[in-house]
C-alpha cells in the first residue's frame, strides 16, 4: 500500500513526497505513545539560534532528513541545523523544514506539525533557499493532533491528505481547501499587547470592539501557541493569524522564521485563497537573506489581512 495515492504528486516530486509522508506517518506513531515512549519534551539542548531544543525537535529532525536522504534530496534546510546539509549530490530538490513545530505543546498533547518547503536545488547550498518566496515548488505539513493531517500545494490549490490508522496510509480529503473571505477569529499572543505597533493595536482593538465597534460584529479569540494548528484551524473556517514585530529584543522581525515556517504557509494559505504578508507586503514577493532569518507574519480571510495593510498605511 503506497504511503499517499500519487494521483495527484507530480512524478519527479513523488519520492519526496513519499518520504515526508512516511517519516510523518512514522513520527505520528512515535507522538501518540507519548509518555509510554521517550521523554519527547525533554530538554535538550540549544538550537543554532540559542532556543531549547527539545527531544523530539532532534528526533524528528534526524528521521526527516534520513528520509529526504532516501528520497535523493540534494540540500536539507532545518530549523535543527546551523547550516545547510548536502544529502545526495546531483538531487534535483532542496527541502527546508521545521521539523517539529510548536515544541511547547509536546507535554500537553497539543496539536503540533512539521512543516516544509519544497524548491529545485541550485548549484550552491545557501544559493537554494536564499531565493524569493514565489520560487517553491511544493510546501506543505504535517499536525500531529485528533487526526494527522497532511496539507500539501504544488502550485495548483491546496490539498487535504488524511492518515488513515486502518492503512497506514494518506488518503485524499479535500482536493482543494477553500479559505473563507470572512473571519469570526483572529489570533495573536495578547500577553505581548504592550509591546505592539500602533496599527497591530489598532487592528486588534477593531475586533475587540465587537459589534458595538467600528467592525459591526464580534469576533472570537484562538491562540494554540502551535503554528501548525493554528494555521489548519484558518484554512478551514477562516480567520486572521499574527506574529507581528514587537519592542520584545529578539522580535524585531517577530518570532517566526521565513524560509521555513512563513514561506511554505504563505504558500498554503495563498493557494487556498487567503492572503499572507508581514502586515504590509505579500510574503510570496520576498526574498530570504539569512536562512534562519524571522519575519514579521499575518495570514489569514483576505478582507482581514487587507484591512491589517490599510492600518498599516
Ligand atoms: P515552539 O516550537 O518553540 O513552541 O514555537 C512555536 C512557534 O514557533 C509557533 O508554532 C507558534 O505560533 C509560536 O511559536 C508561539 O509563540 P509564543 O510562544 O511567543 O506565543
Amino acid at each position: 500500500m503506497p504511503v499517499i495515492d500519487p494521483a495527484r504528486i507530480p512524478s519527479d516530486l513523488l519520492p519526496v513526497v513519499e518520504a515526508l509522508c512516511a517519516t510523518g506517518a512514522e513520527v505520528a506513531r512515535i507522538i501518540a505513545r507519548g509518555p509510554l515512549g521517550q521523554a519527547l519534551g525533554a530538554g535538550v539542548g540549544e538550537n543554532s539560534d540559542g532556543d531549547q531544543q527539545k527531544a523530539l525537535d532532534v528526533l524528528a529532525d534526524e528521521k526527516f532528513e534520513a528520509g529526504l536522504r532516501s528520497a535523493g534530496v540534494r540540500f536539507y534546510a532545518s530549523e535543527e541545523q546551523e547550516e545547510v546539509l548536502s544529502l545526495v549530490p546531483g538531487g534535483k530538490y532542496a527541502v527546508a523544514a521545521d521539523p517539529l513545530d510548536g515544541s511547547s505543546n509536546i507535554d500537553v498533547n497539543v496539536t503540533i506539525g512539521t512543516i516544509f518547503s519544497v524548491f529545485e536545488a541550485k548549484e550552491g547550498a545557501d544559493e537554494s533557499f536564499l531565493r524569493p518566496a514565489s520560487e517553491q515548488v511544493a510546501a506543505g505539513y504535517i499536525a500531529y493532533g485528533p487526526q494527522c493531517l497532511l496539507a500539501l500545494t504544488f502550485g495548483e490549490g491546496t490539498q487535504l491528505y488524511v492518515l488513515d490508522p486502518e492503512t497506514g496510509a494518506f488518503a485524499l480529503a479535500e482536493e482543494k481547501m477553500t479559505l473563507p473571505e470572512a473571519a469570526k477569529e483572529f489570533s495573536i499572543n495578547s500577553s505581548n499587547r504592550r509591546h505592539w505597533t500602533a496599527p497591530v493595536l489598532a487592528y486588534v482593538e477593531e475586533n475587540e470592539a465587537g459589534a458595538e465597534g467600528a467592525k459591526g460584529k464580534n469576533m472570537n479569540f484562538r491562540w494554540v501557541g502551535s503554528l501548525v494548528a493554528e494555521t489548519h484551524r484558518i484554512l478551514t473556517r477562516g480567520g486572521t493569524f499574527l506574529y507581528p514585530s514587537d519592542a520584545r529584543a529578539g522580535y524585531e522581525t517577530g518570532r517566526l522564521r521565513m524560509v521555513y515556517e512563513v514561506a511554505p504557509m504563505a504558500f498554503l494559505v495563498e493557494q487556498a485563497g487567503g492572503l499572507a504578508t508581514d502586515g504590509v507586503t505579500p510574503i510570496l514577493s520576498l526574498t530570504a537573506e539569512k536562512l534562519h532569518e524571522r519575519r514579521p507574519f499575518v495570514f489569514g480571510s483576505r478582507q482581514e489581512v487587507e484591512r491589517i495593510a490599510e492600518l498599516h498605511g
